[in-house]
C-alpha cells in the first residue's frame, strides 16, 4: 500500500514512510493534517496566560546551541533570590497569570533546596498558579549532582508543588547527533524514562524537539516516533512543541537556516505521525509570531503562552523577550480565522475569547 492510501486510511505510519512524508507537496501534507487538526479541535487555538522564570543561568553543561547559559560567549552569570522569585510573581499575578514555567541551568552551587524550595514557596504564597518546573535535563543533572535517584528527585517535586513537568531537554534523541551538540547531560533513555516516571505518579508533561540544527529528517522522525511510543504505555504527554534553533551567540555552527516551508512540513508531520498526542504547539518565540499563525493551517492548534519574559530563545536571537499582551494574541488567532481558547496548564478550557 503506498503513503497516500495509507494517509487515506487513517494508517498509523512507521519509520520508513514516515520520511516518505517529507517528500509530499507542502500543501498536500497540510491538507492531511490540517484535517486531523479539525477533527480534534475544529478551529480553536489554544494559549495560555503565563509567565517564564529563568532563575539562574550559571551551568555546569555546555550545550553547543545555547546561548542562555553563562559561559564564554555570556558572560554575565545570575542567579535570582528566592524573594526576588515571589516578586516577580506577584507583579504577574496583577496580569492574571495562571502558570509559572520555570526553567533553570545546571547550577552546582545553589544546593538542591534552593531548586526545591522556589516551587514550595510559590505554591504556599499562590496555590492558584500552576507551576510547570523542571526539565528532564534539570531533574538528572540534580539526581547526580546530589547522589540521588530520578525517583528521589520526582518524589522532592511532589511534595514541593511542582504541578508539571515542561518538556525542555529533549533536543534530538539520535545518540549520535545529541552527542555532538549536547553530550554529556541527560541521556534520550534517561530522559525518557524520567518522563515515564513522572506519568506513573499521576502527572502529565509536554515534550520538545529541537531542531533546523544539523539533524536530519530522518532524526526528527526518529524523536516523534520515540515519543509516540512511550506515549501509548503511558498517556501522560499533554503537548509535542517542535522547537525552531535560533542561531545566534552559540558554538553550533550551522551553515544553512532552516526553511519555512521545512519547518511547516514539521509540524503538519508531527499532527501526522504523533496521534497519540492531542495538542501540536507552535511556540511562537521559537517560529517567530507570524509563522506560528500560519500553522494553524498545518496541524498547530496550541500557540503557548504570553510568556511576559522569555530569556532562553531570545539570548540566541528570537524576538521574545518581551512576550505578547493577552489582547494582542487574541486578536492574531481571530484575524487568521480561528478561535482563541485560553487554556490551563493541563489543557482544560478557560474561556474562548
Ligand atoms: O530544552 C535552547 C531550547 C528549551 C535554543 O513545555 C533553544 O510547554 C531554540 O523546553 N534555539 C527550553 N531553542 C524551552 C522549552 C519549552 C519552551 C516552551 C514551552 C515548553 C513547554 C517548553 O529551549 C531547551 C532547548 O531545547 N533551546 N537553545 C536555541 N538556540
Amino acid at each position: 500500500m503506498d503513503i497516500i492510501e495509507k494517509l487515506n486510511n487513517n494508517e498509523r505510519l512507521e519509520f520508513e514512510d514516515a520520511v516518505k512524508l517529507y517528500d509530499l507537496e507542502l500543501f498536500e501534507l497540510a491538507e492531511y493534517a490540517n484535517k486531523i487538526r479539525e477533527e480534534k479541535h475544529g478551529k480553536k487555538t489554544y494559549f495560555n496566560i503565563n509567565r517564564h522564570i529563568n532563575p539562574t543561568n550559571v551551568c555546569k553543561d555546555v550545550c553547543q546551541f545555547c546561548a542562555y547559559s553563562a559561559s564564554r560567549k555570556n558572560p554575565n552569570q545570575y542567579t535570582m533570590t528566592h524573594e526576588q522569585i515571589l516578586d516577580v510573581v506577584e507583579h504577574s499575578k496583577q496580569n492574571e497569570i495562571k502558570e509559572v514555567h520555570i526553567v533553570s541551568a545546571h547550577n552546582p552551587n545553589t544546593g538542591l533546596q534552593w531548586y526545591l524550595d522556589i516551587f514550595k514557596k510559590i505554591k504556599e504564597k499562590y496555590p492558584s498558579i500552576h507551576v510547570k518546573a523542571l526539565t528532564a535535563a534539570e531533574v538528572h543533572f540534580l539526581a547526580t549532582q546530589y547522589n540521588l535517584t530520578h525517583e528521589d528527585i520526582i518524589n522532592k517535586m511532589l511534595e514541593h508543588g511542582v504541578d508539571s513537568m515542561p518538556g525542555g531537554g529533549a533536543e534530538i534523541f539520535d545518540e549520535k547527533v545529541r552527542k555532538r551538540i549536547c553530550g554529556g547531560k541527560v541521556t534520550s533513555d534517561q530522559w525518557l524514562n524520567i518522563h515515564r516516571l513522572w506519568h506513573k505518579s499521576g502527572k502529565t508533561s509536554n515534550a520538545t524537539m529541537l531542531f533546523g540544527h544539523i539533524e536530519s529528517r530522518e532524526n526528527r522522525i526518529d524523536h516523534m516516533l520515540r515519543l509516540r511510543k512511550l506515549q501509548d504505555e503511558t498517556g501522560g504527554f499533554n503537548a509535542f512543541i517542535p522547537l525552531v534553533y535560533q542561531t545566534k551567540n552559540n558554538y553550533l555552527k550551522v551553515k544553512k537556516a532552516i526553511t519555512g516551508q521545512e519547518i511547516l512540513k514539521t509540524y503538519a508531520i508531527a499532527r501526522i505521525l504523533l496521534d497519540n498526542i492531542s495538542n501540536i504547539k507552535a511556540y511562537w518565540a521559537t517560529s517567530t509570531v507570524k509563522l506560528a499563525l500560519v500553522a494553524q493551517e498545518f496541524g498547530a492548534n496550541d500557540l503557548d503562552g504570553t510568556i511576559e519574559k522569555e530569556s532562553i530563545q531570545s539570548a540566541a536571537g528570537a524576538q521574545s523577550a518581551h512576550g505578547v499582551q493577552v489582547q494582542e494574541f487574541v486578536d492574531y488567532i481571530k484575524n487568521t480565522g480561528f478561535t482563541p481558547v485560553e487554556r490551563d496548564s493541563v489543557y482544560n478550557e478557560l474561556k474562548t475569547w
